[in-house]
């Protein structure tokens, strides 16, 4: 059996951050998209990020989804070594909420672009890096065509119970 090569790389500080960072991994798997899932530290493990993500674009990655909470700088220091795309996603680890790690993700300097979606928007960030695939994959774009549809969908028939329970209260 042969193992599609991982395309996006997902990346957190923690294994604490794991639960959130897990929504990420779950929305490419259902778009049929392989990921490389790893602990590592911007603060704890500097040589070994700037070891993975150096020959990262040579193992295949294409995209990163970096998520860290606190002081969050792995995703900026993940962008200071690729010239590939990356998302970061700020983590509420912290009596902050997690906008520490909003700020310190995504007030990147001019240069080192870090692609910021919300606090804890992991899901988000998975998609995202799927659809910046999709640039170049037909069968993905379909994927994510039908996404959209099926939530179309799911609100119309959220707006059809309402308008029904509108109806019978009138
Ligand atoms: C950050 O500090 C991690 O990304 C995590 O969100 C937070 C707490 O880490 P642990 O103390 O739980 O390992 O670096």
């Amino acid at each position: 059996m042969t193992t599609a090569p991982a395309r996006v790389a997902v990346l957190m500080g923690s294994d604490s951050d794991w639960e959130v960072m897990s929504g990420a991994v779950k929305r490419l798997q259902a778009l049929g998209v392989a990921c490389d899932v790893h602990v590592m530290s911007a603060h704890r493990t500097p040589a070994r990020v700037s070891e993975y993500v150096s020959g990262a674009r040579a193992r295949g990655i294409r995209v990163f989804v970096v998520g860290a909470g606190a002081a969050a700088h792995l995703a900026g220091v993940v962008a200071a070594h690729t010239a590939l795309p990356v998302i970061g996603v700020p983590l509420d680890a912290t009596g902050l909420k997690g906008l520490d790690a909003l700020l310190a993700t995504v007030q990147m300097p001019a240069g080192v672009p870090v692609a910021t979606v919300a606090i804890d928007g992991a899901e988000n960030a998975g998609i995202l890096a799927a659809q910046i695939l999709a640039l170049g994959d037909a069968a993905l774009a379909a994927k994510l065509e039908r996404l959209k549809a099926d939530m179309a969908a799911k609100v119309a028939e959220k707006n059809a119970k309402l308008q029904k329970k509108l109806g019978g209260a009138g």
